[in-house]
């Protein structure tokens, strides 16, 4: 830290504070983690002086073969931390490897089936907001009214009717167990691709706790920071078929120079990420998942579709007399980080949402287990009561920091 503080003290103490800040608050963002020291160094290091457009062995700068080896080590670990046939490792982030993916399975104007935004799909799945949903014509298929889970009849006839070239499953606000298998049955039933963004759940992919996308998918992109707990990056998976067309549509259709040192920082993420210990932190991180959606519902709180199978659980906060805003900025004075979100079939507005998403990635990165979810889900469930109490958010927020001072944030 020495010579920022010497060159930057604001942004040295900027760092510092946000570290603190880390260290100091139970951070339930689903999508959020904290890296090891080891992925933190390979994304600090001299890599990132390095242009590298093109691929290994075919770039169109000297002085990469040193580079080169980051790149091959980090396509060979990927492929097989998730048994693919073909891996790139350039996407700069999620967005930026779908926006890849639909380039080389599509061309403008063509038919995409995927979730509904609302229902716990993605932006990058064709909201009219992005560039994906200006580009191509979507459809979105919505989650079933009663169960509020993906229901595949429903997608079939969206499918049967539409008949999109390309079908999306996957999503960012879904609690569920994704059936990849019957998608794909889908897909092949109207002669559709299938790709799966698998953003929120790679690592509890890459583990076996949640069944693979890989066998049924001819593209599987993701990040790699959410439960995989890497850097802050994108990856695609293929079949070697389509190997070409996905790595001529990352580069150069999509970007320029890779960012060696995120490219090196995931070789680093997919060798931790094949470890045993990686696998019991994934076990865990449903486990502490389904532990805290059960203490919340015991205390009144609904959970969206009953109850959770991976790292979140979608809570409806009408069950509270509550809105998203409202339960995240009390939460938030109590140290305690979630994000609002919207619930399926949401009547409110999204910057007014129904609902919150809450995540156990990070806590469980820190070793909470059952005994701190317990405190931490009775505090929530305290706070949602009377979101209005300071003295007792301001009591809460002094337990929260001395829970979190045994947990690292460093690993
Ligand atoms: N914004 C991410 C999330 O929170 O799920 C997805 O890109």
């Amino acid at each position: 830290m020495e010579p920022l503080t010497k060159t930057d003290p604001e942004i040295a103490e900027i760092i510092l504070r946000e570290e603190q800040r880390q260290r100091g608050e139970v951070n339930l963002i689903a999508s959020e983690n904290i890296v090891s020291d080891a992925v933190l160094l390979a994304q600090g290091s001299v890599l990132t002086n390095k242009y590298a457009e093109g691929y290994p062995g075919r770039r169109y700068y000297g002085g990469c073969e040193v580079v080169d080896e980051a790149e091959e080590l980090a396509r060979s670990r990927a492929l097989e931390l998730f048994g693919a046939e073909h891996a790139n490792v350039q996407s700069h982030s999620g967005t930026q490897a779908n926006i890849a993916a639909y380039g080389a399975l599509l061309s403008p104007g063509d038919k995409v089936l995927a979730m509904d935004l609302a229902h716990g799909g993605h932006l990058s799945h064709g909201a009219r907001v992005s560039l994906t949903g200006k580009i191509y014509q979507f459809e979105h298929y919505p989650v079933n009214a009663d169960s509020e889970m993906i229901d595949l009849d429903l997608v079939e006839q969206l499918a049967r009717e539409f008949q999109p070239k390309l079908i999306v499953a996957g999503a960012s606000a879904y609690p569920r167990i994704i059936d990849f298998a019957g998608f794909r049955r889908i897909a092949d039933e109207v002669g559709a691709r299938l790709m799966v963004d698998m953003a929120h759940i790679a690592g509890l992919v890459a583990t076996g706790v949640h069944p693979s996308p890989i066998p049924h998918a001819h593209v599987v992109t993701t990040t790699t920071h959410k439960t995989l707990r890497g850097p802050r990056s994108g990856l695609i998976l293929c079949r070697k078929k389509l190997a070409k067309k996905i790595d001529s549509a990352v580069f150069p259709g999509g970007q320029g120079g890779p960012l060696m040192h995120l490219v090196a920082a995931r070789a680093v993420c997919f060798q931790e990420a094949k470890t045993e210990a990686f696998r019991q932190y994934a076990q865990k991180i449903v486990e502490n998942s389904i532990h805290l959606g059960e203490i919340l519902s015991d205390g009144g709180l609904r959970l969206v579709s009953g109850g959770t199978d991976n790292h979140m659980i979608l809570a409806d906060l009408r069950s509270m007399d509550l809105t998203g805003d409202i339960a995240e900025a009390a939460l938030g004075k109590a140290g305690i980080v979630v994000n609002m979100n919207m619930i399926p079939y949401d009547p409110a507005p999204p910057r007014r949402p129904s609902g919150m998403r809450i995540g156990t990635p990070t806590i469980t990165s820190r070793g909470m287990g059952s005994d701190e979810i317990n405190l931490i889900g009775n505090w929530i469930l305290e706070i949602l009561r009377e979101p209005t109490d300071e003295n007792r958010i301001e009591s809460i927020r002094a337990d929260v920091r001395e829970l979190c001072q045994g947990f690292p944030t460093r690993i």
